[in-house]
């Protein structure tokens, strides 16, 4: 395997594409207008690009020296936006299919970054995502051997936690000091949240028991790489081994999160000193602990020979944490209320949710399946939704369905008998989702509606990839894995800023995504294989932006946490959708 390219995921090609550039310049311009997945197609799928225009008729596809015309074709009709006065037509170049690297031109005018068609395109990509968590650990150092140019110094080694006085008990009392090391920092900041890192390692987690073929094979060029663990897992264990902290083990709550009490200015993160909390339990952290431990322990059941007794430690865990929030079924996690009665203050993330029933029905779906105790789905019932919603860190209750839908043929009776509804809630949601495509101004799922336009629209569109990646598994139907697609081509590219938003992946990527080590390191690329959070025509940071139209609303800008932060449970439906899509390729490709 290529080490650079997957540290680096497309930088090399920039390279390549700078000099082409230059060649190509003297007659035609890599076109903003021209939008399209910046890093390539399969040779058989869908492919198109959207031309931001109502005058042009005509493309063509050539190579990037723009030198001769290998496949022409018409623009579609004219698309209006919803949300601005831009119109949009469709180039589908989906009849090419020669493997090359090429450009898209339109005549008067541009051409589009270039691009690749081959097969296993995305293959660098899926790496770089995944790779991402590595760079996020906390209390180790990265060594250049894996960590490339972006090599650092341990930082946060969280062996000195102490219990904030929300958090005090009887047996560990203000001020007590507990050890919480290892995990990933959450996002741009270094602090550690359990509600947040419950979605993320969920959807990790599934995205193995899905695809483990495709993600047993991973090289990622991790510490572990070497031992016989697939490294998605091993990279995994890291944050799954300080969650296991987050447990007081003598009532089996848990920690809403490891944090500073304010947060670390845009330094490194051997640069912190200020010391670090465990704040208050709550009823959300330690359910969304349960689901992933419950979850974890049938996953390394596999792997007991690499981790001796992880398994039932993660299993004890998980009916520990049930068993207290059972007991504790309305904690809410209030920043406001706990900083009129404690200090110091706690000004640092809040996910702050105070809807529990997805959460019991997550942890209550994990505990089953794991399990096979029907008193578990007695509980999944009574926290039972009408209806499957998208997942976000605050309403997890699809992922509880996409496991009991993974798991259906193993489960018992009891459970099994739901299946059918429990399918066709999800196919009710991602029908919904297919609608209105081919109206669509960029041809996708995601934007349809304005309120996927929130803090983290990209982990929106994610997450409708993987909900429709659901919906392929249960069906079959490759109806789903293209409109999933489409997502992916958003997320690359296809979208309504331009900008493909995983760094490092693409041509026109985030360059100062608000993330401190990407600030602070001195390296002029960010660490790569971060999806930020994309257009949110809320703006809550207050930064610039150079409109506020709903799928523009995005600024490259260190100073933009609202659009151009980067997020561990936004990375894991990226990881999802991407490291699937090549998965069902290469599975459907050994078919033919
Ligand atoms: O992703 C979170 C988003 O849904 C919330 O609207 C926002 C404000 O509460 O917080 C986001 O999460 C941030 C967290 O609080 C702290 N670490 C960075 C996260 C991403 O911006």
């Amino acid at each position: 395997m290529n080490r650079m390219k997957l540290a680096d995921c497309k930088y090399s090609v920039v390279l390549m594409a700078l000099l082409l550039g230059m060649v190509a310049c003297a007659q035609q311009k890599v076109s903003d207008p021209i939008r399209l997945n910046q890093i390539g197609f399969y040779p058989t799928v869908q492919k198109i690009a959207v031309v931001i225009t109502d005058t042009e008729n005509e493309f063509y596809i050539s190579t990037p020296d723009l030198k001769g015309k290998l496949f022409s074709g018409k623009l579609s009709e004219v698309r209006s936006s919803p949300y601005s006065s831009k119109r949009t037509r469709i180039a589908d170049f989906s009849a090419f299919t020669k493997e090359g690297n090429y450009v898209l031109v339109v005549p008067n005018i541009g051409n589009s970054y270039p691009f690749e068609i081959k097969n296993k395109v995305f293959d660098n990509v899926t790496k770089a995502s995944i790779k991402s968590y590595y760079f996020q650990r906390a209390s180790t150092s990265l060594p250049e051997q894996y960590a490339g140019k972006w090599k650092r110094n341990a930082g946060h080694p969280d062996d000195t936690v102490l219990i904030h006085g929300s958090a005090a008990s009887d047996k560990r009392p203000e001020g007590f000091v507990i050890s919480s090391s290892r995990g990933w920092y959450d996002a741009g900041d270094y602090n550690k949240y359990i509600v947040n890192s419950g979605i993320t390692m969920g959807t990790l987690l599934s995205a193995y028991e899905d695809f483990s073929v495709y993600f047993d094979k991973l090289n990622l060029n991790i510490p572990e790489s070497k031992n016989e663990v697939p490294d998605l897992l091993d990279e995994v264990v890291w944050n799954l081994r300080w969650m296991l902290t987050m447990q007081d083990p003598n009532d089996g709550g848990v920690y809403h999160k490891c944090t500073n009490a304010t947060f670390d200015g845009m330094v490194m993160p051997d640069f912190t000193t200020l010391p670090r909390y465990a704040v208050q339990k709550g009823t959300a952290a330690t359910l969304d602990f349960a689901a992933v431990t419950a979850q974890a322990s049938r996953v390394y059941r596999t792997f007991e020979k690499q981790f001796p007794g992880l398994a039932d430690s993660c299993l004890r865990a998980a009916v520990d944490a049930w068993q207290w929030a059972l007991k504790n079924s309305n904690v809410k996690y209030n920043q406001q209320d706990i900083n009129k009665n404690f200090n110091p203050n706690i000004a640092t993330g809040a996910y702050d949710d105070s809807y529990f029933k997805d959460e019991f029905s997550w942890a209550a779906s994990e505990l089953y399946i794991t399990t096979k105790d029907d008193a578990y789905y007695q509980s999944v019932m009574r926290y039972n939704e009408a209806k499957l919603i998208i997942p976000s860190w605050a309403s997890v209750h699809a992922l509880g369905e996409y496991s009991l839908l993974r798991f259906n043929s193993s489960l018992t009776p009891l459970g099994q008998k739901d299946f059918d509804s429990r399918k066709s809630k999800l196919l009710i949601l991602t029908n919904n989702l297919l609608q209105d495509i081919d109206k669509s101004i960029y041809e996708t799922v995601m934007g349809q509606s304005k309120s996927d336009f929130v803090w983290g629209s990209n982990a929106v569109c994610a997450n409708q990839g993987v909900a429709l990646l659901y919906a392929y598994q249960m069906s079959g139907d490759l109806k789903y894995v293209k409109a999933a697609h489409g997502n992916l081509d958003y997320l690359l590219g296809r979208n309504g800023t331009g900008y493909s938003f995983v760094t490092g992946c693409g041509d026109k990527t985030p360059m100062h995504p608000h993330h401190r080590p990407s600030q602070a390191d001195g390296v002029f690329y960010p660490i790569p294989g971060l999806l930020v959070g994309g257009s949110n025509p809320g703006m809550q940071d207050k930064c610039w932006y150079r409109t506020s139209v709903a799928d523009e609303a995005y600024v490259d800008d260190v100073c933009s946490f609202a659009s151009n932060e980067t997020a561990i449970n936004w990375n894991a439906p990226f990881v999802y959708l991407v490291g699937a899509i090549e998965a069902i390729q290469l599975q459907n490709e050994k078919m033919k």
